[in-house]
C-alpha cells in the first residue's frame, strides 16, 4: 500500500489524490498540515528533507516528492499519459510550465490571500502579472483545444486544474475567460469518474 503525506488545502497534494482516485490506486492518506508547520518537523524531514508535501512512501520505505513526479509514477501505463510520444512530450511541456510559470504565481498568491489574510490590494504585483499572463496563455490554448495534450484528459490537465480552480480565491478573475471556465467544468466532472 502506498502512503500519501499531504495537506488537502494544497493543490499540489490534490493532484496526487485526483490521480490515485481516478486510477483506483489504494493509498493511505496521512495529513501533514503546512499551516501548523508539520512539514518542518524532524520526523517529516527524514521523509523529505525539502520539508514539503506531497510525498508518497512505498511499502518498502522508498519516498518520492514533487507532485508532478508522483503523478507520473502513479499514472505509469495509464490513459492519463498519452501513448503517442509527441503528445506525451507536449504533456511534459505543460507540466514543466505549470511548475515554473503557473503554480509559483497563482498558488503563492492564493497562499498569501487565503491563508495569510493578505488584502487583495496588497497582493504582490509581480506575481499577479505573472498569474494573469499564465491564465491568458491557458485561455489562448483552450480556445483551440479541449485538453492540454492530445485529445483526452492527461496529467497536464490535472496539474493545471489543481490551482486554476482556486484562482478566483486569489483575486484572479476567470469570468471573461470562457475557455478556461468550460475546461474547468469538464475536467472537474472527469475527475469525479474513475477511468
Ligand atoms: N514543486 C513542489 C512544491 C511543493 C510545495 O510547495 N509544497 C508546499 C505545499 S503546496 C509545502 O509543503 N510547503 C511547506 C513548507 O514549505 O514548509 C511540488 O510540486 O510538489
Amino acid at each position: 500500500m502506498i502512503t500519501v503525506y499531504g495537506d488537502k488545502a494544497s493543490g499540489n497534494c490534490l493532484k496526487v489524490k485526483y490521480v490515485a482516485d481516478l486510477l483506483s490506486i489504494p493509498c493511505e492518506w496521512k495529513d501533514v498540515s503546512v499551516l501548523r508547520g508539520e512539514t518542518r518537523l524532524p520526523e517529516f524531514l527524514t521523509l523529505n528533507p525539502a520539508g514539503q508535501v506531497p510525498i508518497i512512501q512505498l511499502a518498502d520505505g522508498r519516498t518520492l516528492s514533487q507532485s508532478n513526479a508522483i503523478m507520473r509514477y502513479l499514472a505509469e501505463d495509464s490513459a492519463l499519459i498519452p501513448g503517442d510520444s509527441w503528445q506525451r512530450a507536449k504533456m511534459d511541456e505543460w507540466l514543466c510550465w505549470e511548475q515554473y510559470s503557473h503554480e509559483p504565481a497563482i498558488a503563492v498568491t492564493r497562499f498569501h490571500v487565503v491563508y495569510q489574510g493578505r488584502a487583495l490590494e496588497a497582493r504582490d504585483e509581480s506575481l499577479v502579472t505573472k498569474g494573469e499572463a499564465a491564465l491568458d496563455r491557458m485561455e489562448t490554448h483552450l480556445t483551440g483545444a479541449n485538453w492540454f495534450a492530445g485529445d483526452a484528459i492527461s496529467l497536464a490537465d490535472i496539474a493545471l486544474f489543481a490551482y486554476t480552480q482556486f484562482a478566483p480565491e486569489a483575486g484572479f478573475d476567470l469570468s471573461s475567460r470562457q475557455s478556461i471556465k468550460r475546461w474547468l467544468t469538464v475536467t472537474s466532472s472527469a475527475l469525479r469518474e474513475n477511468l
